[in-house]
């Protein structure tokens, strides 16, 4: 994909496909049978539509970022270098019709709620404040239940019990719906993120809870803050757990697509660790702190994975599927496929960023509103 100066983290800015990370990818994608079946039945047009969510998340952290240089925001929380993870694991739900599955997506996870329908321009207008989201410009925390996703609250962790509680409904309801949930490493400590994952386990319940461990919690680093194995909690509560590897959309897609699948059938949750690195700051106001927690090749040897080259360049080189109509069958011709969906994602989050700016003077709160639905 085009790579921006201003915006890229400095490891993508000249991205090349080095090599071994091809490798490296491939070997992965081998390493489980259960998995490997699983990739080899996409076909060309699942695969378009995850790098078409990879290429949504990272240029709608773009144009967030944009938007802080340009002053129109203070700051974003952005994904970058993590895409793979939200986009990989939320492809793998049921995002269509009455029986959608449900989805409660931190901050981290904005790709989750592009990938679940909620239309960018809600999602740019979320962090204008303006009337027009179902917030009414109070919270950027982003929810619409009409797309399946639960708004978080800003308490980390606390989102954990809420999706385990939809779990629980559905199971009451005997339908086959599944709730999908991501807890950062540093959030794993809080209590409700345990009475979650204890509930889940014990009431055999169709969740999906990813563990998104991408090193860092603010500006602790994961090691400082956690001793043991992340995959011990499945094993401590008693349910299924998976490791995957987060920059790779392939093994968290097939990953999670057993987890939805078990889930559906009644066999209860799983709990994936996601390894992961934020290529960035917490947001955007502590970028350079963040880059200080970690050594200049820490940096590099994740910036050489970055989820979004590695995929396009399995894609071009790689996948030996048929390709679909109208693409032609070479890496040129699959190179210029990738290159006419970046176009038209480009074109999409342009014109959703644009036009909820140009509604941000007639959709500001009223001072009036402000009280409204406080209760106490
Ligand atoms: C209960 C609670 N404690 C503290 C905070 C402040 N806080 C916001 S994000 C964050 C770090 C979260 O780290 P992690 O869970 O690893 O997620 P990441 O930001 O790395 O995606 C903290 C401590 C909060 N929002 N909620
Ligand atoms: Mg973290």
């Amino acid at each position: 994909m085009k790579r921006f100066k201003a915006y890229d983290p400095p490891e993508y800015q000249e991205w090349r496909c080095e090599e071994g990370v091809l490798e490296g990818f491939c070997a992965c994608l081998e390493a489980d049978e259960a998995r490997a079946a699983v990739i080899a039945g996409l076909g060309w047009e699942a695969l378009e539509g995850l790098y078409r969510g990879l290429l949504r998340a990272r240029l709608h952290d773009i144009a967030l970022k944009r938007w802080v240089k340009m002053g129109v925001i203070t700051k974003a929380w952005l994904a970058t270098g993590e895409e793979a993870v939200t986009v990989g694991s939320v492809h793998a739900l049921r995002r269509e019709g009455v029986e959608r599955d449900v989805v409660g997506p931190m901050i981290r996870n904005a790709a989750a709620c592009l990938e679940m329908g909620i239309p960018a321009r809600q999602m740019f207008a979320l962090y204008l404040g303006t009337t027009e989201t179902k917030a009414q410009g109070r919270d950027l925390h982003i929810g619409d239940l009409d797309y399946g996703v639960v708004a978080p609250v800003s308490h980390v962790g606390s989102l954990q019990p809420v999706m385990v509680g939809a779990a629980l409904a559905f199971k009451m309801q005997r339908s086959a719906r599944v709730a999908m949930t991501w807890v950062g490493d540093g959030s794993t400590k809080t209590g409700e993120f345990h009475e979650g994952a204890n509930m889940a386990a014990a009431l055999h319940l169709p969740i999906v809870i990813f563990i998104q461990n991408n090193q860092v919690a603010l500006g602790t680093r994961t090691e400082t803050h956690q001793k043991g194995d992340f995959l011990a909690f499945a094993e401590a509560y008693g349910m299924r757990g998976e490791r995957v590897d987060g920059n790779n959309v392939l093994d968290v897609y097939a990953a999670s697509a057993l987890a939805v699948a078990r889930a559906r059938r009644g066999e209860g949750p799983t709990l994936v660790v996601a390894e992961t690195f934020r290529m960035g700051g917490h947001a955007t106001h502590d970028e350079a702190e963040g880059r200080r927690l970690f050594d200049a090749d820490v940096f590099a040897s994740w910036g050489r994975r970055d989820p979004i080259g590695v995929f396009e360049a399995w894609l071009t080189t790689c996948y030996a599927g048929p390709v679909g109509a109208g693409v032609e069958d070479s890496a040129a011709g699959r190179r210029a496929r990738l290159e006419a969906i970046e176009a038209e994602v480009d074109a999409e989050m342009e014109a959703a960023s644009e036009a909820a700016l140009a509604a941000r003077a007639d959709h500001e709160p009223s001072p009036e509103a402000l009280l409204d639905g406080v209760y106490v």
